[in-house]
């Protein structure tokens, strides 16, 4: 059975408590068991985490290497900040998609970059909650191609 880790960047634990007209009313229990729904209407199996931490997040993507096959990343602000994050998906050779709640590129030019788009298979922003099950059928269709 296919596994994906699906990582969750700083503040990501806010979601559905603020700036609703933003990231939606979704908490991230809501995604998280929308994701779960989906992933096992499909046969999939997931691993769902957040952590406030660049290193912790590190980490997780370095324990994906021998637990999952890919990985979908929402890395928070840290998209537009973090070598270490870009490096460490890099590292682990698994196929990475980059997804936000919002469309990044509509909003500030900050949010513009992305370090991790780099790396990644390819990029989901705009969707709100939606676009974490856009991105497990993007992996989904990808793993199945790549057998
Ligand atoms: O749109 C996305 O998913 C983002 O990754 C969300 C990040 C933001 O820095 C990225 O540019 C785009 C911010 C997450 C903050 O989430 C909050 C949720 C509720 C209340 C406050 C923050």
């Amino acid at each position: 059975m296919a596994s994906i880790l699906i990582l969750n960047g700083p503040n990501l634990n806010l979601l559905g408590t603020r700036q609703p007209e933003v990231y939606g009313h979704e908490t991230l229990a809501d995604i998280e068991a929308m994701c779960r729904a989906h992933a096992d209407a499909h046969g999939i199996a997931v691993e769902f985490a957040q952590s406030n931490h660049e290193g912790a997040l590190v980490d997780l993507i370095h324990a994906a290497k021998t637990r999952h096959d890919g990985i979908i990343l929402n890395a928070g602000a840290y998209t537009h900040t973090s070598v270490a994050l870009m490096d460490a998906i890099a590292s682990v050779e698994l196929p990475a998609i980059e997804l936000h709640l919002s469309n990044i590129h509509a909003r500030e030019a900050f949010r513009h970059h992305s370090y991790i788009a780099r790396v990644a298979l390819g990029v989901i922003c705009g969707f709100g909650a939606r676009g974490y099950v856009l991105a497990i059928d993007a992996m989904r269709g990808h793993l199945e191609r790549a057998g």
